[in-house]
């Protein structure tokens, strides 16, 4: 049976809070925060709907809907924030600028923010923007997890293939600062591990793992 942990219970209670088209509209910057960033149609929103259970994100099939910085509540303390979609052509150039601009408003300046997703699709991983997030990330000193999402629409075996290749890569480039797994919202899979992550930074002040316990 998976285990009951502070983050399953506070899932069920997850609420949408509010959406930012700039800093300035963001909730007030203090407790805990974690980002979701990504590709336009990575599978950000069907990651966060997964992971909380709930429907809170709003997916879509037309890529680059989400504009907006939405933010969703697990509890006083604790948020989890949906970014912008990034690197969409349709999108016209200034709009782009203006996400651009926001994103990395928010990304600098944001106290509460103690860690980043990065979403990637499992067949275009590590595109220039994920990069960007990565090795701005690096300079920063703000642990990624990186979902291979879609894992799914891959066997079993070339999902694992790509895993390994993407891990090697990030172990070379960033050490331990950031970690993969694979990821499937429809098939439910890498819900319990993204949840250790999300457990880590969002409840830095709990013991990890019950068999590390004296
Ligand atoms: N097969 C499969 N499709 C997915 C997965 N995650 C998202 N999708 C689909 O990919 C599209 C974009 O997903 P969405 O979550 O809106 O992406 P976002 O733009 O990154 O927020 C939608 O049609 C989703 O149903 C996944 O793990 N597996
Ligand atoms: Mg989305």
């Amino acid at each position: 049976m998976p285990q009951v942990t502070p983050l399953a219970i506070l899932c069920q209670t997850a609420n949408f809070i509010k959406s930012a088209s700039q800093v300035d509209q963001c909730p007030a910057d203090q407790g805990l925060e974690v980002a979701f960033a990504g590709r336009s149609n990575a599978g950000k929103s069907s990651a966060l709907n997964t992971l909380t259970h709930a429907r809170l994100a709003r997916t879509s099939k037309t890529p680059g809907r989400t504009q907006l910085i939405n933010f969703f509540g697990l509890d006083e303390q604790r948020r989890l924030v949906d970014l912008p979609g990034y690197g969409y052509a349709k999108v016209p150039l200034e709009l782009k600028e203006h996400w651009k601009q926001h994103l990395d408003a928010y990304l600098t300046s944001r106290q509460s923010l103690v860690g980043v997703v990065l979403v990637m699709d499992i067949r275009h991983p590590l595109s220039p923007f994920d990069c960007m997030m990565l090795e701005w990330a690096d300079r920063t000193g703000l642990p990624v997890h990186i979902l291979l999402s879609k894992a799914d629409k891959l066997s079993f075996g070339a999902a694992k293939g790509e895993l390994l290749k993407v891990q090697n890569r990030i172990r070379r480039e960033f050490g331990n600062r950031a970690t993969v797994q694979l990821f499937s919202s429809p098939k439910r899979l890498g819900v319990e591990e993204a949840h250790a992550v999300l457990e880590e930074w969002l409840f830095p002040d709990a013991p990890q793992g019950s068999d590390e316990q004296p």
